[in-house]
């Protein structure tokens, strides 16, 4: 998979460089690419935004630059995401379908966005969605991107170890996860729960199956659609 990210803050993906997906880079299942939006201005302010028509608070990303940019990038398999607060809610089913597409290209604005002439620019020839991270209020698309491409690349078959690992997790069956324990068996009075030490499979798959299910009864159950 190739990902094209573009910011007028790229240092924001230098942590894409470590561990997670440095590892997906190294083994080549993905291919990673930050380019600053300013690189394609054409005056000496490097200028990315004006005011908006219709008055308001703030300013919007003009759509000069963002054409220069993603014309280079956009290619016949190319999906255009672009986090926004008033986008569809990013979730791991969303995840799966990134995961396999060809190439992604991550359009990060800044300000109060980017103008809308863009999304529907690219929406008539290209897969484009605006996709929000959650119900609350970013400074901009980077945080929203990186959260959104590591949910996306430890999907990509060949990336973890061990594809079992996935199946088991939150959000993968629609339930929260189980909670866990490790060594030591007690810790400062407190003891694993006898179950896990019992070597009982069965009785340990039906003890978490009821903490999975309690568990999100009780934080989310908006899950369970109660
Ligand atoms: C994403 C962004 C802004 C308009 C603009 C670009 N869950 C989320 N909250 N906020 C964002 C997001 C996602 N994904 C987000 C892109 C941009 C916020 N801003 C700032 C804030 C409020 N209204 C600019």
């Amino acid at each position: 998979m190739k990902i094209d990210i573009v910011s007028i803050f790229p240092s924001y993906f230098d942590p894409l460089e470590l561990s997670l997906l440095g590892k997906a880079a190294q083994n080549k299942i993905v291919d990673v690419e930050v380019h600053d939006l300013r690189s394609v201005t054409t005056d000496v302010h490097k200028s990315v935004d004006d005011t908006p028509y219709g008055g308001g608070a703030g300013m919007v990303m003009t759509p000069e630059p963002w054409g220069a940019m993603l014309d280079s990038l956009m290619g016949d398999d190319s999906w255009l995401i672009v986090p926004s607060p008033a986008g569809v809610r990013f979730s791991q089913s969303l995840a799966h379908e990134f995961s396999a597409a060809a190439h992604l290209v991550f359009a990060c604005g800044r300000y109060e966005g980017i103008d809308q002439r863009v999304m529907d620019h690219y929406g008539e020839r290209h897969r484009v969605l605006e996709v929000s991270l959650g119900d609350y209020v970013l400074n901009g698309g980077e945080v929203a991107a990186l959260a959104m491409i590591e949910a996306t690349v430890r999907l990509i078959p060949g990336f973890m170890g061990n594809p079992e690992s996935l199946v088991e997790e939150s959000h993968e069956s629609g339930l929260l996860e189980y909670p866990s324990y490790t060594k030591p068996r007690s810790w400062r009075g407190l003891e694993v729960p006898e179950v896990l030490l019992s070597g009982n499979h069965e009785a340990i798959r039906r003890w978490r199956e009821d903490q999975s299910r309690e568990r999100t009864s009780r934080v989310r159950p908006d899950l369970l659609g109660d």
